[in-house]
């Protein structure tokens, strides 16, 4: 178990902090972005200067679902690598910031076509919706960059293999270099798709292209990322939260076990974005709900593997009765009350994900607002609020600060508010879904029919919401900047967990990569071979650009 009194080099500290910067910045304008799309939506403003609302919401889904995600993602790993593993590497350092150069290089990129109004394709950039080639080129240059960072985060984590034959890898570096082989198996569909596909057809050099297949490679990079979102906060619940609260985690082996499932199963699962494309054979599709349902599996692990662990920590502190733990939990803490504002978000979040999986009534919500209200109950709260609680310790612990009674407060404040807003703005979205709403529709497209006139009050909800959400985006962004640059001058602690003693031994099959990754490659290959060869060989003719969405 790493040494819980180790801090993080001061190098490894900077290359990290680094990475949170950029994410803040996304944090700042992609939220503003929401705040105006949700006073849009309830019909009671207009955009100024000409800003177009699909510009606005390419805006808010890039930056925040992608920029804000992967830089935050990538800091946070490579600061538990280096506690865990041990100081980074001149070489490895190296890779990290020629790796973080090349994703803020593609960032700018990418934004500057979204400024100029060059591409309002939003964030799963749907052909045949054609934006600026830079746009694209953008994005690939932020995968490259993510797979410079992994590659020296696989190195290292190699180095600390040979360097310690036969033992069990600290669970944090483990479960760090499970997360970049999710992350970088599933960018080769984005990749491919970018680099074959969209480049040579927005720059001209090809006329159409094949639109079913260019949906195909993205989902099957789409699902695995947003498991590439939640593993670091599953990172954050097994090993951190036990420390925090002072207990000791349930079980390292249930640990590997979920992250390894989730590697099997998070990748042959993309088709339940497509359920309703033709083109695509049923029977496939089934196969991979099937797969789907599966990947709940090491989520209802995790569920159980957190009670265990809340419950041995209450006990240990006399709690008696079912419940009696929950009184003993330290709510007063912002490092534990935003993780776990987080999970209690996840159970209602994690019944919708296996509702849209659920084949027929995928039907009901599929592109209604549901799916809106489904992805801010996921990836905006559940990984978000754990997000902001990680960064109520990593920050201050790696800038060599501390967190004030006050910050902690306005933490606590800061979590309630997302909470209010969050509750308003996704129940709003659920319900509307159920009522038929679109999503991704600004509100003058669906005018004044009677159905749209049932709508309004949901966009209404949504709209106080989105404002209670921007509250909170400025309170956590006073509280990030005083812990970067303004707290006292201190010690914090990385908190890292030990495994309860009546935990079973680890077993070495777990640590065993190319057997899980030789059947991951296997899974792969019989979901989407055929599926993919039919495309092919039965394309449609390739559809020509579409630039002006609106
Ligand atoms: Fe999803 C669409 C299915 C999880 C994000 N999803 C999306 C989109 C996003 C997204 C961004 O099958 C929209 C993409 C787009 O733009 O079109 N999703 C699922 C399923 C799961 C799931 C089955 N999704 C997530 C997570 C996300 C995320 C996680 C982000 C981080 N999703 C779908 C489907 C669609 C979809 C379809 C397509 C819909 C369509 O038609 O377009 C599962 O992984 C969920 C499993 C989760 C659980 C919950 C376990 C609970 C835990 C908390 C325990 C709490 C504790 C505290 C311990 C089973 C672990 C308790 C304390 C007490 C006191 C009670």
């Amino acid at each position: 178990m790493a040494d819980t009194t180790i801090r993080v080099d001061k190098k490894d500290g900077k290359l990290a902090m680094a990475h949170f910067y950029v994410a803040f910045i996304a944090l700042f304008l992609g939220g503003t972005a929401g705040l105006l799309q949700t006073l849009v939506r309830s019909g009671e403003f207009t955009l100024p200067a000409g800003i177009g609302y699909y510009q606005l919401l390419t805006v808010h889904g890039v930056l925040l679902a992608l920029v804000l995600t992967t830089f935050f993602i990538i800091g946070f790993l490579f600061a538990s690598l280096s506690k865990t593993a041990g100081t980074l590497s001149p070489k490895v350092r190296l890779l990290g910031w020629i790796g973080f150069w090349t994703m803020t290089i593609g960032t700018a990129s990418t934004a500057t076509t979204i400024l100029l109004g060059e591409a309002s394709v939003l964030y799963t950039f749907y052909a045949p919706l054609q934006a600026h080639p830079f746009f694209y080129i953008g994005l690939a240059l932020v995968v490259v960059g993510s797979w410079i960072s992994g590659i020296g985060m696989f190195a290292h984590f190699g180095k600390w293999k040979k360097e310690n034959p036969g033992k069990v890898t600290p669970l944090l570096s483990f479960m760090t270099v499970m997360t970049m082989i999710l992350w970088l198996v599933a960018t080769l569909g984005v990749a491919a798709t970018v680099l074959i596909q969209f480049i040579p057809w927005s720059f001209g050099w090809v006329e159409t292209i094949d639109v079913l297949i260019s949906r195909t490679l993205f989902w099957y990079f789409g699902h695995p990322l947003v498991y590439f979102w939640l593993l670091p906060a599953y990172m954050a619940w097994y090993v951190v939260i036990p420390k925090v609260i002072g207990g000791k985690i349930f079980s390292d082996a249930l640990a590997r076990l979920s992250f390894i499932l989730f590697l099997l199963f998070s990748i042959p699962v993309g088709f339940h974005h497509q359920l309703t494309e033709p083109g695509i054979d049923p029977n496939w599709k089934y196969l991979q709900v099937v797969l789907t349902f599966m990947v709940v599996i090491p989520s209802l692990m995790t569920a159980f593997s957190l009670f265990a662990s809340f419950e041995l920590y209450g006990r240990s502190k006399g709690a008696t009765g079912l419940f009696g733990w929950f009184r003993k939990l330290p709510w007063g803490d912002a490092r534990f009350l935003a993780p776990f504002i987080g999970m209690l978000f996840f159970i209602p979040a994690g019944a919708g994900g296996i509702i849209n999986a659920s084949h027929q009534m995928n039907q009901v919500i599929h592109n209604t607002i549901w799916v809106t209200g489904h992805f801010h109950l996921t990836v905006a709260t559940t990984v978000l609020l754990t997000f902001f609680g990680i960064a109520y310790w990593l920050i201050p612990h790696l800038t060599g600060r501390v967190m004030t009674k006050a910050m902690n407060k306005l933490a606590i404040v800061q979590t309630i508010v997302w909470t209010v807003g969050m509750t308003f703005m996704s129940a709003s979205m659920h319900f509307a879904g159920l009522l038929g709403a679109p999503r991704r529709s600004s509100f003058s497209t669906y005018g004044d029919s009677a159905q749209a006139m049932d709508w309004i009050p949901y966009q209404i909800a949504q709209a106080i919401g989105g404002s209670i959400l921007f509250i909170g985006i400025i309170l956590i962004l006073v509280i990030l900047i005083n812990l970067s640059f303004f707290a006292p001058k201190g010690e914090t602690e990385f908190p890292v967990g030990e495994v309860a003693e009546e935990a079973e031994k680890t077993p070495m099959l777990l640590e065993n990569w190319k057997l899980w990754v030789g059947v991951l490659v296997v899974l792969i290959l019989i979901a989407y071979t055929i599926p993919f060869v039919d495309m092919i060989q039965n394309a449609p003719p390739g559809a020509k650009p579409f630039k002006n969405i609106l």
